[in-house]
């Protein structure tokens, strides 16, 4: 009888196989990922049961065997009419639950009819001004059945508010409500940037929700504490496990000193992960997940089971879909569902074809759509629960990657928790890093993505895209906010946010300890009148104001603007990295003549080429910036990063007061067409015409023409190498850049 072989033997004859070549693979999480798995890898490892503590292996017993995983795909485009007329059909045709995509006016808080908005109204999400628009996006769908997930996390109080108001006007009662929203404000100042006010106040805000639907919301889901954007803005797995379960945990701290009882909340508190191409690592990612989450709020004191099960929804990975060869992203959106069901989500989105490019048709809706039907429905998967489970491979996975999670946990911790680690910028650094890292790495080829750095298409084919006329949403939404004006008892409004107004202004932490204490500040005890009013503030809800105010007909933007009096607005300046791209670059001769061609051309014009990196509109996703604005700098190029949200005139004077050479505006939410031509003509207006306006982001080919026409001299579509966008912009200062791959004498 031969001898059963060991791993020993194994990794002889592998070692034959590949001459000795190191098989390990280090991922970006710093995981040492090895050749092969066995029993020993997995020893010691047991997940337990499905619907058993700690969940590891998924929060129901049954899983998909006794009810599959919501198809819930995120839209919204427009007004209330077409989104809601878009639902409907999707709704017939196999999904199954709503996710309400909002535009940036609604996110920040601003009416359609708000200068600032211009691009904005309709193009990245529905416009949302009155309860009436939200009335029309729900028309004849019934919210007692329907659950419906709302990303908002801004305005997200009119937004509740006006959710509620126009179910009761649907005759449903709001205890009666199923559904989420996201309310996640932590993320939002790491990575998302739909915040409108400081971080103190938006907590409070996250804490009045949670303290009104656990009150009157039974079924509705409090918040999506969501690592999906950290994973979009390029962070490791370990990252965006790590700081989404200590935002969770900073919530549920939050809460509990409100006074709420961990259990009366914490089963209503949900999860949303991004899922991305790293197949295995993704669902080790989410049992990891759960795991943390069950230990996290054990040790928060939560004693019902419901309050440590970890509830997901999933939506594939935007970044990983690339402009060029469109047709590939079905593939790799296929495989990324394929990870978040063998991960155990309980809700998913998968995105459409033309991500990289605009928003979904009818025709990528479906494809995307009919993805997850097809798993559902012909593959069998669904028939066992946790099919993976057991497997050497991501049993040792998920320990490695939870205790690289707990690792960073600590981190937090020690920094005083995540209202403190995110004040003091170091999650969003990190994460602006292991972006750096990432562009670097698909930029040198190192990390292949099909069609773009390998296998491209010598012609892409043009695919037909959605383009909203946004002059034309906001014509009838301001036509409509002007009808509900006039309809309504001005008297009543006014007297709504007021109390709103004077709501926000109350500061709880002082007026307990004036309760506590029953004496004002210089010792007198304060009398019986005083400490009633003391404690009715205490109780004063911020969601529960604005619902009389939705009752009434106040506008988002009056909501949002009767708050801001209290809290004021906030904005951050963007604090790009240093020296990851020019040390990912070192010895690469490509580089290295662009950072001569920029040496040459500082020479030339008495000083180093100066770019202004400028975000317009409403659209906060600054990956794209932080990456130009990075990589630049390290190629020599002085670069000013503008703040988020700027109008066209401020991000010309911006221009003008630094004296740059060249603009270039990152556009990823479709405000492309208003915002980039309005710019070039303040630069014009100006006597400025020679400064260079290059474009960056989302912009579909079919608008290039119109761009170029406006003026705008180049443009840098997803999936444009950084060092290439770089050299054109050298060119367009004079500079005689080769093309790519030939010899640096050509550059003299
Ligand atoms: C489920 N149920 C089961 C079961 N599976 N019962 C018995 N056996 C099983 N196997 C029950 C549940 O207990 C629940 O009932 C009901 O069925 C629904 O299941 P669920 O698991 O709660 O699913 P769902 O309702 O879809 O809720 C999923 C969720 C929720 C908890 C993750 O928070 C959610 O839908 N999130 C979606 C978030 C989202 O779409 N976000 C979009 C972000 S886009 P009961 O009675 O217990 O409720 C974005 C992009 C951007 O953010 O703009 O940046
Ligand atoms: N409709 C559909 N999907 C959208 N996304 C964002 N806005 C919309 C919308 N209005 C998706 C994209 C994007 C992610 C943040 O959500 O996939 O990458």
């Amino acid at each position: 009888m031969t001898d059963k072989p060991t791993k020993a033997d194994w990794q002889a004859k592998a070692d034959k196989e590949v001459a000795g070549r190191d098989l390990t693979w280090r991922t970006p999480e710093g995981i040492d990922v090895q050749p092969l798995y066995t029993a020993e890898d997995a020893e010691g490892l047991d997940p337990g049961l499905p619907g058993f503590a700690p969940y590891t292996r998924g929060p129901y017993a049954s899983m998909y065997t006794g009810r599959p995983w919501t198809i819930r795909q995120y839209a919204g485009f427009s007004t209330a009419e077409e989104s809601n007329a878009f639902y409907r059909r999707n709704l017939a045709m196999g999904q199954k639950g709503l996710s309400v995509a909002f535009d940036l006016a609604t996110h920040r808080g601003y009416d359609s009819d708000h200068p600032r908005v211009r691009g904005d109204v309709g193009k990245a999400g529905v416009a949302i001004d009155t309860v009436r628009d939200m009335e029309i996006l729900f028309d004849q769908i019934p919210l007692d059945e329907m659950s419906v997930s709302m990303t908002m996390n801004g305005a997200v109080i009119p937004v509740m508010a006006f959710y509620i108001v126009a179910a009761e006007r649907q005759g449903v009662s709001q205890e009666k409500l199923s559904g989420t929203i996201q309310n996640d404000i932590l993320k939002e100042f790491m990575v998302r940037n739909t915040y409108i006010y400081p971080p103190e106040p938006s907590m409070r805000i996250v804490s009045d929700i949670i303290a009104y639907t656990s009150q009157h919301m039974p079924r509705f889901n409090s918040i999506s504490i969501s690592g999906y954007h950290m994973h979009e803005a390029g962070a490791t797995a370990v990252q965006e496990l790590a700081f989404t379960i200590a935002d969770g945990k900073e919530y549920a701290k939050r809460a509990m000193e409100t006074g709420l009882d961990i259990d009366a909340f914490a089963p209503r508190l949900s999860f949303f992960w991004g899922i991305g191409m790293n197949f295995f690592m993704e669902i080790a990612k989410m049992r990891a997940a759960r795991l943390l989450w069950h230990d996290v709020m054990t040790e928060l004191g939560a004693k019902n089971a419901k309050s440590k099960m970890l509830r997901t929804h999933c939506q594939t990975s935007g970044v990983s879909l690339q402009e060029q060869d469109p047709y590939n992203n079905v593939i790799r959106t296929t495989l990324e569902a394929l990870s978040a069901v063998l991960g155990g989500t309980q809700s998913l989105h998968t995105n459409a074809l033309d991500e990289a490019i605009a928003l979904p048709t009818d025709f990528s809706a479906r494809i995307a759509r009919n993805t997850q039907l097809v798993i559902q429905e012909e593959t069998g998967i669904t028939n066992v629960a946790d099919p993976l489970g057991g497997s050497y491979y991501i049993e040792a996975l998920t320990k490695e990657i939870a205790d690289k999670a707990r690792e960073l946990l600590a981190e937090v911790d020690a920094a005083g928790g995540m209202t403190a680690y995110v004040a003091s910028g170091a999650p969003k650094a990190a994460i602006e890093s292991a972006a750096a890292e990432k562009q670097a790495k698909v930029d040198k080829g190192e990390t292949v993505i099909v069609g773009v750095n390998k296998y491209r298409k010598a012609e892409e084919d043009p695919i037909d895209t959605l383009d909203i006329d946004n002059h034309k949403v906001r014509a009838s939404q301001v036509a409509r906010i002007e009808k509900v004006r006039r309809n309504r008892d001005e008297e009543q409004v006014k007297v709504a946010l007021a109390n709103l107004t004077r709501g926000a202004q109350v500061n709880r932490a002082e007026n307990e300890a004036l309760l506590k204490d029953g004496r004002d500040d210089k010792g007198v005890p304060l009398p019986p009148s005083q400490l009633e009013k003391l404690a009715a503030d205490s109780e004063t809800n911020l969601l529960a104001l604005a619902v009389e105010a939705a009752r009434a007909d106040a506008t988002l933007g009056e909501i949002s603007a009767a708050m801001e009096k209290a809290f004021g607005r906030y904005d951050t300046i963007p604090t790009p990295v240093k020296g990851v791209y020019s040390s990912a670059y070192e010895g690469d001769a490509r580089y290295a003549q662009v950072v001569e061609g920029v040496e040459a051309v500082a020479r030339r014009l008495d000083h180093k080429p100066r770019i202004l990196v400028a975000k317009m509109g409403q659209d906060g996703h600054d990956r794209g910036a932080n990456v130009i604005a990075s990589a630049f700098a390290d190629m020599g190029f002085e670069v000013i990063s503008g703040p988020l949200f700027q109008t066209p005139e401020e991000t010309a004077k911006m221009a003008l007061e630094h004296d740059v050479d060249a603009v270039g505006a990152s556009s990823l939410a479709a405000g492309h067409k208003t915002l980039i031509p309005e710019l070039v003509q303040q630069l014009k207006d100006a006597g400025r015409a020679d400064i260079k306006v290059v474009a960056g982001g989302v912009i579909p080919p079919q608008d290039y023409d119109f761009l170029k026409k406006a003026g705008v001299q180049g443009i840098y579509g997803p999936g444009t190498n950084v060092v290439e966008a770089a050299a054109d912009v050298l060119r367009l200062l004079g500079h005689n850049m080769p093309p790519a791959g030939e010899e640096m004498e050509a550059a003299e």
